[in-house]
């Protein structure tokens, strides 16, 4: 199978978060891409390529172009201010209740982007959890272009290809960023398919969050349905969407389909919602399908509740192959380093039909092999 990658993402070099106010070591860090690729290339059954520039037209067809200029200078922005942070985070957030009694149309008109960078970073914002730094930026520009040359390569004949995007993409919603996702890869490859083909297209979103933001930019759409196995947002980021009775509007309505997990999930429960996924993915034409593809589902993730073993992603791989569709597989989640590698192998190898032996060599280390 082909893979793009590049190493455009080491300038997001993030080494710090924040949770709940209080500084923690970053979980979506450089480290976690480049164990993936060490994995990928260690399997041979792998061919590498960089990703080609796709420009910004693509970006904007689903994101506003605002977010894209706030991105851009947000970090000159904030040394402008001489606070001599390590990364910016908002400092207020405009909750809603702000204009609770303000019309849509007297807070459209009135509420604007501030001038300062953390105030313009809760404005674009979803959360502070999502640190920006100098080489942000043009990470996440290369991350889009790994995406869409992904879909290059599907396009062009492939019956799967993989995008290792880093940072991560579907939290980001038209007008947000957050979650460590900047822009949407997979939302932008999605419609970059969409444009290409004519034909519908489906999103499987595999990560252990719900993808609030791919959720959203098609929320109101029937040319792109969205499909999202996840932890319930009761207990789980993003809070706030990720419900079951979350169906899609207007044209989009049926067209978005959440499937809340609860805590402590198995591999059995996680295929019964991978088969009524599929299922829901196969009701409708088209011949490609984006994976949205997380890790954080797995047993040993810091971040995720789930108890999923790296035998069930080869054969969520293969069932996703097996619905005859193209895939572009791109790079979401996944927290627990020492597992990262073999999980992507898994998953990928599943998806070509091919059989999967864990590597002696990239075991697991401290943690020791874990056992299906
Ligand atoms: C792409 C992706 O997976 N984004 C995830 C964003 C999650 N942001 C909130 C992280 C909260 C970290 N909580 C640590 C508590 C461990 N019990
Ligand atoms: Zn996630």
């Amino acid at each position: 199978m082909q893979a793009v990658y590049t190493p455009a993402h080491l300038a997001h070099d993030i080494t710090v978060e924040t949770f709940m106010g209080v500084p923690i070591p970053a979980n979506e860090v450089a480290e976690r891409a480049e164990k993936i690729r060490m994995a990928l290339e260690a399997d041979g059954g792998f061919d590498f390529l960089g990703p080609s520039e796709h420009g910004e037209d693509p970006i904007t067809a689903v994101h506003d172009p605002g977010l894209v200029r706030f991105l851009e200078v947000a970090w000159s922005e904030l040394r402008r201010q001489a606070l001599g942070r390590p990364f910016l985070t908002a400092d207020t957030y405009p909750n809603r209740n702000m204009f609770e009694g303000m019309s849509p149309e007297a807070v459209a008109a009135l509420v604007r982007e501030p001038q300062q960078a953390a105030g313009r970073a809760g404005y674009w914002g979803l959360d502070s959890a999502a640190p920006l730094v100098a080489g942000t930026y043009g990470a996440a520009r290369a991350a889009v272009d790994v995406a869409l040359t992904t879909v290059d390569l599907v396009l062009g004949g492939a019956r799967a290809a993989y995008g290792l995007c880093r940072p991560p993409g579907h939290h980001s919603a038209r007008s947000m960023y957050g979650g460590y996702c900047f822009f949407n890869n997979a939302a932008i490859a999605a419609e970059a398919i969409v444009r290409a083909t004519g034909e519908r297209v489906a999103i499987l979103d595999v990560d252990y969050h719900h993808g609030n933001g791919t959720q959203q930019i098609f929320w109101n759409r029937g040319d792109v349905r969205y499909v999202s196995i996840h932890a319930d947002p009761d207990r789980a980021y993003p809070y706030f969407l990720g419900r079951a009775d979350e169906v899609g509007e207007g044209a989009g309505r049926g067209e978005n389909l959440n499937i809340p997990l609860r805590g402590g999930a198995t591999n059995e429960d996680y295929l019964a919602a991978a088969d009524r996924a599929l299922e829901a993915i196969l009701e409708a034409p088209g011949s490609v399908i984006v994976v949205s593809l997380g890790f954080d589902t797995y047993g040993l993730d810091p971040i995720g509740d789930f108890a999923l073993t790296t035998e069930v992603y080869h054969e969520v791989g293969r069932r996703t192959a097996a619905t005859g569709r193209r895939l572009v597989v791109l790079q979401e989640g996944g927290y627990h380093r020492p597992s990262l590698g073999e999980n992507a192998r898994a998953w990928l190898r599943g998806a070509e039909g091919r059989d999967f032996d864990p590597l002696p060599s990239t075991g697991f280390g401290e943690h020791g092999v874990v056992a299906g």
